[in-house]
């Protein structure tokens, strides 16, 4: 932050320098509204993330704000999310992303997508961009260490990819590869993971339309510790299965060994669907920290089935016990 020196000595951030212009013009009619009693509630919670994206640093990304998606929940300060994270190719303290991710080259950047589709394709990310119009999702994220957030989001639904490559029958699963290199990423010279971290879908999972491919948040694009440039969300899935950086794509026949699967099996199944019917063997996972409420007496959340999301249909007849 650009810290100005004002005319009495105290020390204070200049803020038509430390906002994009048009969020500080927006401000000052936000003001006016204030003085003037004319602002109602959901437009204050709207300035609130708008206040909290004045941070950001990275380019916009416009997006049209799509209300199917909408949340009626006080977005996760855009400072929590971009320092409280988890991409262990940066370190495994939630502070390291934030510091070390700065060494990540985001262009040119390709993902390449194959196995069992009719039109294999490798797009840079201006294609990724231009491939579908991007939309703003609020969308629930929870970890599986029992925290979450609420985050705008920006991208568009996996589908679009799987509607342009055309699977064959024989694809059944997608696995998302993403990218390992020591040279950017001094976490891969550790072992907590095998590299490249890889995750994978069901494809119907995939193909579901609140997958997202996702390319931004809150109105820019996503900063290297959140995932740049491009990432998947499954909101209905604890956090892990939202890999970041992803570089390939691929559509295939077996059910794909995972990461998180590999490294401890009996903690981390295929379908990590957010259950707090179902506890992870060292902790419960009936509640929830929403990170930014951590005050003293603050109440946990109860976590919702499936992250509050209508997905059950997907996993009719299926024993979500066994296949946790
Ligand atoms: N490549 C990669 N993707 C990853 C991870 C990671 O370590 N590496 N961590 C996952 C976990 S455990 C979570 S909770 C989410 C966190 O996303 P966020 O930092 O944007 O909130 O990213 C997921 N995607
Ligand atoms: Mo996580």
């Amino acid at each position: 932050m650009l810290i100005k020196r004002s005319p009495n000595g105290i020390d204070l951030p200049f803020s038509s320098e430390i906002t994009p212009r048009e969020v500080f013009e927006h401000r000052r009619t936000f003001m006016r509204q204030m003085a003037a009693g004319t602002v109602a509630g959901g437009a204050l919670l709207e300035m609130l993330s708008r206040e909290a994206f004045a941070q950001g640093v990275n380019p916009k990304l416009a997006a049209r704000a799509n209300a199917a998606y909408a949340l009626a929940e006080k977005h996760t300060a855009y400072k929590d999310a971009t320092t409280y994270n988890n991409f262990y190719e940066f370190g495994t303290d939630k502070a390291d992303p934030a510091e070390n991710a700065h060494t990540l080259r985001t262009r040119p950047w390709t993902v390449s997508i194959e196995g069992e589709v009719k039109k294999p394709m490798t797009l840079d990310l201006d294609a990724l961009l231009k491939l579908a119009p991007l939309e703003e999702r609020v969308y629930r994220l929870r970890c599986v260490e029992g925290w979450s957030m609420v985050i705008p989001w920006v991208g568009y639904s996996f589908a679009e990819i799987i509607k342009r490559v055309e699977p064959t029958g024989n694809a059944k699963y997608v696995e998302f590869i993403t990218l390992a290199d020591r040279k950017q990423m001094p976490g891969v010279g550790s072992r907590v993971l095998d590299w490249p971290y890889t995750e994978g879908l069901r494809i119907d999972e995939a193909n579901h339309p609140l997958t997202l491919l996702t390319l931004g948040m809150y109105g820019e694009t996503l900063p290297n510790q959140n995932g740049a440039p491009v990432r998947l969300v499954v909101p209905w899935k604890y956090g892990f299965k939202s890999a970041k950086s992803i570089v390939k794509i691929r559509f295939v026949r077996d059910m794909p060994r995972t990461s998180w699967n590999r490294s401890a099996p009996s903690e981390y199944g295929f379908y990590s669907n957010v259950n707090p019917n179902v506890d992870h063997p060292r902790w419960s996972q009936a509640t929830e920290r929403r990170i930014g409420e951590d005050g003293f007496l603050t109440r946990k959340r109860k976590t919702l089935m499936f992250n509050g999301y209508d997905v059950a249909s997907l996993y009719a007849g299926m024993d979500l016990k066994k296949n946790f």
